[in-house]
């Protein structure tokens, strides 16, 4: 007996399927986290809960799926962070250009009280974040002159995910960031509605950027998380071993996800180059660092210069 996760399941051992969406493809590092969770949820549910993948924005971008999995209309929703502080304000701080060191510092603080007291916010606003993910450290790619120094970022069109904490970023180091949705950007970059945009090599790759930008230059301006999030219709049906068995298929999700991302910062490089992409590796980020100084006022006020420090202080 089959029931879709907006019905109600009548038999014990109805199968209950589950709406997932993301944006970008099933082989891609956020694919991979939710093969591997609805593998692991088949596996320690005997079958009751499965999902049924829509990849590649077909139920939207970000924002619109977190709305979705608000109303609950949709259950589960894996997105990046940027968005998600126009609907969680106490995710903002996460999003703070160059707060982490690397990924060992990123995925420590994360996993760490901070990073779990943050997810506590959710329930508040309708949603819930079962487990931190990665989307990876974000690069600037654009067709217009490689980016060298900030100063050759001054006048460009520069797409930024819907999130003010990035493009107070941007507009620090003189680019013109144009907020707009993952599934709006291939064509705006063919087109040249915009000149370029920034996302980590993992989405470079899985959304074919690479096909529309001349230039890569490897700044890693920002760690750019993500999240697994389900609806909150969904979570209150759970029961308390159901509600373990997502914890734990959401962690199998986790390494299955920081391994790609891995995997796809290291052999991406060449990947692109073979493409006729111009890869910047050698990036002097101090100097992007000291373009951003001007945003940070904003931040220390918005956040608390002391809660920056604590996150940048965690070895
Ligand atoms: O989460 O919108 C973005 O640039 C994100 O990095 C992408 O949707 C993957």
């Amino acid at each position: 007996m089959v029931a879709f996760g907006l019905g109600v399941a009548v038999a014990a051992n109805a199968q209950t399927v589950l709406k997932v969406g993301w944006t970008n493809t099933v082989e891609s590092h956020y694919g991979v986290a939710l093969t591997t969770f609805n593998d692991e949820i088949i596996k320690r549910t005997n079958g009751r809960y499965k999902l049924q993948l829509f990849p590649s924005g077909a139920l939207g971008g970000e924002r619109e799926m977190l709305e979705a999995v608000q109303l609950g209309t949709q259950d589960m929703v894996m997105t990046s962070t940027g968005p998600v502080g126009n609907f969680v304000p106490e995710t903002r701080i996460v999003d703070i250009p160059f707060l982490f060191r690397d990924y060992d510092h990123a995925r420590k603080v994360l996993d760490g009280p901070i990073g779990q007291d943050i997810l506590t916010k959710f329930p508040a606003k309708g949603l819930i974040a079962i487990s931190w993910m990665e989307n990876g450290f974000r690069h600037v790619s654009n067709n217009k002159k490689q980016v060298k120094v900030p100063e050759d970022l001054k006048g460009m069109k520069i797409r930024t995910m819907e999130n003010k904490v990035h493009m107070e970023a941007f507009k620090a180091m003189g680019a013109l960031p144009t907020p707009m949705n993952m599934n709006e950007l291939f064509t705006a970059l063919q087109t040249g509605t915009v000149d370029g945009q920034e996302n980590p090599v993992p989405v470079i790759l899985a959304s074919k950027l690479y096909t529309v930008q001349k230039y890569v230059a490897l700044t890693g301006h920002v760690y750019s998380p993500a999240l697994l999030i389900v609806s909150t219709s969904l979570w209150n049906k759970l029961s308390d071993a159901d509600k373990a068995a997502f914890k734990e298929s959401a962690k199998a999700a986790q390494v299955a996800n920081r391994k790609k991302v891995i995997e796809d910062d290291t052999n991406g490089i060449e990947f692109m180059r073979k493409a006729g992409v111009e890869v910047l590796t050698q990036v002097d980020k101090s100097q992007f660092q000291k373009a951003v100084a001007s945003a940070y006022i904003t931040y220390n006020k918005e956040f608390g210069e002391a809660n920056i420090k604590k996150i940048m202080d965690i070895q």
